[in-house]
Parts: structure tokens; C-alpha cells; sequence
């Protein structure tokens, strides 16, 4: 990836850190600790590596990207409105009863959605069935899933795991957003899930670790794991839930807090008050 590119990425993380606040800010509810911890992530995707159309939300031979901690999708709305999904007047209506933008990302409501997600532990499952499903048709396109670090606690991931490294999908790329705090707690006090990458590595996965807030080094490891010729890849992404607002960092309470105007005017000015 080159420079301009990595500056253009790190500006419009920025721009969708401050919409993220405004948005939450507004509708006095959703989740801010877990879209601000993938927001490098998402963005690098839909604006660098995802192959996908706007016009055409549901072309033969996409690439896929399934929010499986679906809980972080005013980041992916944020996104997919700046990409032309959908008008982005649309994002002031989070989770509002007509919405076709609900709390949870729903497939059936939203253009570009791959899959509604919100009860944690299905998207890589769904993914697998994806890339399995393009390989029937001889595509070369890639299904990207983004998996939380409490969210790999549940069981259908090490079954869909399994079956990953048994069919050898090769253009599955999970990534995990290790931001070691879920809802209630830090993963240490609630579960930890050890060497998750040593796991991985056991279930026959080829595991690449990079910087979740670096984009050069987010980019060089999708680069990597689209190399990966049988075996699928988790991308381990280093991150801080919250981040880029100091008092939302590393702090479960900011899982799904509503943001009160003091707080609302602190994170402005954090983030350069844009907008
Ligand atoms: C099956 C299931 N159990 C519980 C929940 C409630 N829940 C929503 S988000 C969350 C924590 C997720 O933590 P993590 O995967 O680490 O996400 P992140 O830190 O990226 O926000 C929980 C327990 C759920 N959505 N689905
Ligand atoms: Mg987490």
C-alpha cells in the first residue's frame, strides 16, 4: 500500500470516528468501544481491498465481508454509506424502529449486509459455507470475517474451525479484533482465550499477527493471508476497544454506553472536532 494511500485511510478513520460519536451521541444508544477498536480494520477493507459494487450489491464473484460481532456495525454503516451502499442521511436513523439500519446488522433490510449477525459465534460458520459456495462456482473471491476476542469463546467458532482447515478454503480470511475486553469485563477476568493464535495454528489455520490500528500493517497481513494457498487465515489484529477516545479505551463500560454531552464534547475535541 503506499503512503497516499495509508494517509487517505488514516483520514477517513478519523472522519469516521467523530460521524461514530455524533451518531451514538445523537440516538443516545449502540456500541462505541467495539466499532472504535475496528475502525482501521473496516475502513482498510471497504476502502482498499474489498472487491465489491455499490450498484450492485449482490454480484457474482464478490468478495464478502461478514461483521460477525455484529454489535459494531455503525462502523461497517459508516463505511458503506461513504462507499454509496446507501444515502448517508440514512445513518441518523440507527436503530430506529423503520430503520433499515437496525441495532444489529440485518441482510434482509440492508444492501450490502452478507449476514445478519448479532448473536455472537455464527459468522465465521456462515463465512465457511460462503467460501465453499464460490469455490462450487470457480470464483476467486475472498470472504473476510471479522470475529471479537469474546466472541471466539463461543463453540460453533472451533467447529467451523475444523471444518475450515479440513477443506482447505484458502480464500476464508478471518480476522480477529484482540481488543482483550468484552462486555462485562476484561477476557482475563471473564475467560480467557490463552495463545489464540497457537490454537489456531493447531487447527491447522495459517495465523498472521499485525497492528489493528496500523494500516500499512493491516494491509501487508491481508496481503499475506491472500497468498495462503490451502490453508485459511486469521489475521490476529492487536487493538484497543474504544480507541482514539481516552476514556472509552480499554474500558468494558463503553461495550454499549449511551454518551452523555460532557462526555459527547470531550471525545469531539480528542478527535480534532470534525464535522
Ligand atoms: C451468543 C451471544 N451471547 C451474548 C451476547 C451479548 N454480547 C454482545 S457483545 C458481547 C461481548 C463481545 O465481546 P467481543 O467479542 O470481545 O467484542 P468487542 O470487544 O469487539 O466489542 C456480548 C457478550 C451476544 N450478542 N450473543
Ligand atoms: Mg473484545
Amino acid at each position: 500500500m503506499t503512503e497516499e494511500k495509508v494517509l487517505e485511510l488514516k483520514e477517513r478513520t478519523l472522519k469516521f470516528r467523530n460521524d461514530l460519536v455524533d451518531i451514538l451521541h445523537h440516538i443516545q444508544t449502540g456500541h462505541p468501544g467495539g466499532s472504535l477498536s475496528a475502525a482501521e480494520i473496516i475502513t482498510t477493507l471497504y476502502f482498499d481491498k474489498l472487491n465489491i459494487d455499490p450498484e450492485n450489491p449482490k454480484a457474482e464473484g464478490r468478495d464478502r465481508f461478514i461483521l460477525s460481532k455484529g454489535h459494531a456495525c455503525p462502523m461497517l454503516y459508516i463505511n458503506m454509506a461513504e462507499r454509496g451502499f446507501f444515502p448517508k442521511e440514512d445513518l441518523m436513523t440507527l436503530r430506529q424502529t423503520d430503520s433499515h439500519l437496525q441495532g444489529h446488522p440485518c441482510a434482509h433490510k440492508t444492501p450490502g449486509v452478507e449476514l445478519s449477525a448479532g448473536p455472537l459465534g455464527l459468522g465465521l460458520g456462515a463465512g465457511l459455507g460462503m467460501a465453499l459456495g464460490e469455490r462450487m462456482k470457480k470464483s476467486d473471491a475472498y470472504t473476510y470475517v471479522l470475529l471479537g476476542d469474546g466472541e471466539v469463546q463461543e463453540g460453533g467458532i472451533w467447529e467451523a474451525a475444523m471444518a475450515a482447515s479440513k477443506y482447505k478454503t484458502n480464500r476464508l480470511i478471518a480476522i480477529l479484533d484482540n481488543n482483550g475486553v468484552q462486555l462485562d469485563g476484561t477476557l482475563e477476568e471473564i475467560m480467557t482465550i490463552g495463545d489464540i493464535g497457537s490454537k489456531f495454528e493447531s487447527f491447522g489455520w495459517n495465523v498472521i499477527r499485525c497492528d489493528g490500528h496500523d494500516i500499512a500493517s493491516f494491509s501487508n497481513a491481508v496481503d499475506e493471508a491472500k497468498m495462503s494457498e490451502e490453508r485459511p487465515s486469521i489475521i490476529i489484529a492487536e487493538t484497543v476497544k474504544g480507541k482514539g477516545v481516552s476514556f472509552m479505551e480499554g474500558k468494558n463500560i463503553w461495550h454499549g454506553k449511551p454518551i452523555g454531552p460532557e462526555e459527547y464534547k470531550k471525545a469531539k475535541m480528542e478527535l480534532g472536532g470534525q464535522n
